[in-house]
């Protein structure tokens, strides 16, 4: 313990019995060095009159309101370690210009700097913009900020906390802006309900919710595990990738033919030859032709990485939910294992059994709802994959050729796409090529 020291009021311009507008510290108060023990008012301006060093109050010694010159004594304190020379000369009192560096204040109250300024943070993410409540608390009116009448301590700590003191009804003498009404103000702006038609704190809108109990019978079932891992991921892909869906109708009469008359041969071989085999293999020569709809961004959405493997994804309709197996390397496989891969994971995804491995790695998918209808969809693209081809159920459809509408087997193709890295043209060109490729069976077999 160190022998109390007395702190006295400096050299304060010549001033005489000034006011004491402001005793900011206690009996018992730790206090840093230059932290503000007094704030006095000259007639020209408001004034803090810091400590000389850090320690520990023991005695204040005067009260709001007292006159004070220099000399005056203001309290006695006991310094944390022995200083040099510790006097009252050293205590220069501070105006709002000699004070530029903020630093903490020790507050005593139960809402501290250190607490609100801790709320503004958290309601403040770093990568968005500010929320309504710390937008109105960062925006100062440097001017007005000036001419409000409040103590250099009041200002830094209005400061720290960006509270605009301009906007402060001050309850102090005179209507000075003490620290009580900075405080008060924050708190207000923090605890008010945000205004109507203000963004939402929360970076998604909620859907509403309804007891829907109180308009009849109802059961209710959990998801399945399935459903809750492939929702969460679908919900990310869609909030954070751009989607596109490109729709195109390719003629597979010539293809339809050609895998009716391999069918019953390929059968007997223990093969299913559903056009989707056809399909995933005309994929690989366009993703080879389109080597983008093959890559990923990476983490840093900077940079592409073109992935020189072809993985095919494809959705399986499970009793759990969906599931995506994956075909790895399927651009060295030929129609047939092509079909036996993809009938055995379809066998292994709806008994459950498929491994983890089995679902990675994917580079492209393809969402295949042709075996019970539809004509048109917009699947969710496979994020990190860059596009996701839809295949609804074809069709007879009449198509106007050489002078005559002929009847043709369409198959209706919906490319999603990661506008980010696709662009709509290339896109169109992706499926306009896909579609010419189903309609040639000989670059298929
Ligand atoms: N148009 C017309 N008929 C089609 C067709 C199409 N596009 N695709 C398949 N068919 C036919 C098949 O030829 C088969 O008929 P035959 O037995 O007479 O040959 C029948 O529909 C059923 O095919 P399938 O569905 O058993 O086989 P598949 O190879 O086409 O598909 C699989 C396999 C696993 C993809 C599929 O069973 C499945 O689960 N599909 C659902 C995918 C899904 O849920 N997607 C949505 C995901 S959310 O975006």
């Amino acid at each position: 313990m160190t022998n109390p020291i007395e702190v006295m009021v400096p050299d304060i311009g010549g001033f005489k019995d000034v006011s004491v507008i402001d005793v900011l510290v206690k009996d018992g108060q730790r206090v840093d060095k230059e932290a503000p023990l007094i704030t006095i008012e000259t007639e020209k301006a408001a004034m803090d009159v810091p400590a000389p060093t850090a320690g520990r109050i023991t005695q204040v010694k005067l009260k709001q309101g007292d006159k004070v010159s220099q000399g005056s004594l203001i309290l006695l304190m006991e310094p944390d370690a022995a200083p040099a020379a510790v006097s009252s000369a050293s205590a220069a009192p501070r105006a709002p210009a000699q004070n530029p560096t903020p630093k903490p204040v020790a507050a005593s109250a139960t809402l501290d700097a250190a607490s609100i300024a801790a709320s503004i943070a958290a309601t403040t993410a770093p990568a968005a913009a500010p929320p309504p409540a710390a937008r109105a608390l960062l925006s100062i009116d440097e001017v007005a900020f000036s001419k409000a009448y409040a103590s250099p301590s009041v200002r830094k700590f209005a400061r720290e906390l960006g509270a605009d003191l301009s906007r402060i009804s001050g309850t102090g003498h005179k209507g000075r802006i003490t620290q009580d009404d900075v405080k008060a103000h924050v708190k207000s702006i923090l605890t008010a309900p945000a205004p109507l038609g203000a963004a939402p704190a929360s970076p998604l809108p909620k859907v509403p919710v309804v007891d829907f109990a109180s308009f009849g019978a109802i059961e209710i079932k959990p998801l399945s595990r399935i459903q809750r891992i492939s929702g969460s991921r679908l919900q990310a892909s869609w909030i954070n990738l751009p989607h596109v869906t490109q729709h195109e109708d390719a003629d597979i009469t010539d293809l339809e033919a050609a895998r009716i008359a391999l069918k019953s041969k390929a059968s007997e071989q223990g093969v299913r030859l559903t056009p989707l085999v056809f399909i995933i293999k005309a994929c690989l020569l366009a993703l080879k032709e389109f080597p983008r709809f093959n890559s990923s961004l990476d983490s840093s959405g900077e940079n592409l990485v073109f992935k020189k493997y072809f993985n095919i994804g494809f959705a399986a309709d499970t009793p759990n939910g969906l599931v995506v197996p994956v075909i790895a390397n399927a651009d060295r496989l030929n129609v047939y294992e092509i079909a036996r891969t993809l009938a055995a994971m379809s066998e292994k995804a709806r008994a459950g059994k498929l491994k983890n491995t089995e679902m990675q790695g994917g580079t492209f998918t393809i969402s295949s709802l042709g075996g019970i209808g539809g004509t048109a969809f917009t699947p969710i693209i496979n994020a990190p994959e860059v596009a996701i081809l839809g295949v609804s159920k074809s069709s007879q459809k009449p198509v106007y050729e050489s002078g005559a509408f002929l009847p043709r087997l369409m198959l209706p193709l919906s490319l999603s796409y990661d506008h980010r890295v696709i662009d709509g043209a290339e896109a169109a060109r992706f499926v306009v090529y896909l579609a010419k490729t189903l309609a040639d069976v000989k670059a298929l077999l």
